[in-house]
């Protein structure tokens, strides 16, 4: 489902009843639905229309039972289960550095302690009114808007998709005082900027201007857009960095200095710190080393991956993969350590999982995925592919042929047709080398 009353009563509704809910995402291709639902054991599919209709015969072959909310909503509550804070309550797939992407569990614990951290944080109260564009399979939408404005009793206005005529018409009449968003959708709005009238765009400028809090994450947010922001609506973004392993790890500070280019410091109850390869704290400050993090926050484990989960912490830190140095005071995010995860309009792709959809055309005998910098999407996927002998390849058809197999996020933005992958002594393909070739 995406954002509406039946999606926050279904997930209440499992949660209340101590099952584990698992959001997916509307735009799944088939396959992709196939390896959550296989990988986490569904028992139960709830969803309505069209969504319900193109998921009869996935239900079918996997043996799940397939309702709508009008089946399940009831005007009595049953006898509801106490529940221990320990107890598994949601599970979110994210891309990794292994080809499929992995189910992040939380308990009920995790996501209060994610809920209550942001609510002291960045000072919700229940005067707040915030639109929820973002899909509600990932965190973002969740946890720090969905949860946080429940939490709070604040006023969550829920849209099935970013449409940005709709919004802005919100913002034009002072609805929100919150607006929460990835870096691609602040770009978004200012390339609307350009499409639209100055006295349109002032109206929707002076929308943003009064509200108590405008903030991005989920991927960098560059400096250039930072100032833009600013210049255009008089809002200081409050940038912070989280993870679906982890909410909210780092940020800028509600009240002080909100420096652009940077994450800030570890909210409250969370520890973070950097470490070198050989696992040592780095405490100078400008030296690069792995976000580890500690806490309440930190998901429970990978579903079914015994072996993931405990390849990702040391010594009880959760290892990031993202690389920072502290800054004067504040983290500054360099990058990630594996060049196969690709962030992408906010979401995180694995180049791997790509490669392997890419790897089932009949003409294509050996494909790299990298990301590239890229202005509105922080980074744009590019497929490097070595075709059979005598065959052809276009974009386009490319392009069609992904559509279905992967959602459309991860189909690959530009094709670079190649002879032979290069690679090092070792045979494997050294992917900084094709960054070059861009
Ligand atoms: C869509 N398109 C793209 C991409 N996505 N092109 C390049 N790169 C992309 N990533 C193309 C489509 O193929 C289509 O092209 C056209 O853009 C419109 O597609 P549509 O899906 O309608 O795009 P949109 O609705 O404008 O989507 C942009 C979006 C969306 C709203 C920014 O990407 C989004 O909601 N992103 C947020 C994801 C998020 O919530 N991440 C948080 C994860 P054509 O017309 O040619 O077919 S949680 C997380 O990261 C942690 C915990 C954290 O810190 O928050
Ligand atoms: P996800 O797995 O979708 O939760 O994506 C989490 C990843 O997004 C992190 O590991 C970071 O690489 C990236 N990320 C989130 N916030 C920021 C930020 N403010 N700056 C840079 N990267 C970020």
């Amino acid at each position: 489902m995406p954002a509406s009353l039946d999606y926050v009563a279904t997930m209440h509704g499992v949660w209340r009843a101590g099952g584990i809910a698992i959001p997916l995402n509307v735009s799944s291709a088939v396959s992709e639905l196939n390896h959550y639902l296989t990988c986490a054991s569904v028992t139960r599919m709830i969803a309505n229309g069209k969504y319900r209709e193109s998921l009869v015969d996935l239900c079918a072959d996997l043996n799940i039972e397939l309702v709508s909310v009008d089946d399940v909503i009831s005007d009595t509550a049953s006898d509801l289960p106490t529940l221990v804070p320990e107890r598994r309550a949601m599970m979110l797939f994210t891309s990794g550095t292994t080809n499929k992407p992995k189910g992040v569990v939380s308990t009920h614990k995790t996501i209060s302690a994610q809920i209550t951290t942001l609510i002291e944080a960045w000072s919700w109260t229940e005067d707040d009114i915030i639109p929820l564009f973002l899909p509600v399979h990932h965190i973002h939408g969740i946890i720090n808007i969905l949860s946080c404005g429940l939490w709070a009793g604040a006023t969550v206005h829920l849209f099935a998709k970013f449409d940005i005529p709709t919004i802005t018409a919100e913002i034009i009449t002072g609805t929100y005082n919150v607006f929460m968003a990835v870096p691609t959708i602040y770009v978004k709005l200012i390339q609307y900027f350009d499409t639209i009238t100055d006295a349109e765009v002032q109206k929707i400028c002076d929308g943003f201007k009064p509200m108590r809090l405008n903030i991005s994450g989920s991927a960098a947010c560059p400096v250039k857009l930072f100032n833009q922001w600013r210049d255009l609506t008089g809002q200081i973004l409050l940038e912070r960095y989280g993870m679906t392993e982890i909410g909210m790890g780092i940020s800028n500070p509600y009240n002080g200095e909100r420096r652009a280019g940077h994450v800030g410091q570890p909210l409250p109850g969370v520890e973070a710190k950097l470490f070198d390869e050989e696992h040592n704290p780095i405490t100078e400050e400008n030296v690069p080393g792995e976000i580890r993090i500690k806490g309440d926050n930190v998901f429970l484990e990978y579903w079914d991956n015994e072996k993931a989960t405990i390849e990702s912490f040391v010594d009880g830190w959760f290892c990031t993969g993202d690389v920072a140095v502290i800054d004067n005071g504040y983290y500054r995010i360099m990058g990630r350590s594996s060049i196969d995860i690709i962030k992408s309009g906010g979401y995180k792709l694995s180049a791997l999982e790509i490669e392997g959809v890419l790897l089932t055309h009949d003409d294509i005998i050996e494909v790299a995925v990298i990301g590239t910098e890229d202005e509105t999407w922080g980074e744009s996927v590019v497929a490097f592919v070595a075709v059979a002998d005598g065959r052809q390849l276009e974009y386009e058809t490319l392009k069609e042929w992904c559509n279905g197999k992967m959602s459309s996020y991860k189909i690959p933005k530009t094709l670079k047709l190649i002879d032979a992958l290069p690679r090092n002594a070792m045979g494997k393909v050294t992917k900084p080398d094709l960054k070059k070739l861009i």
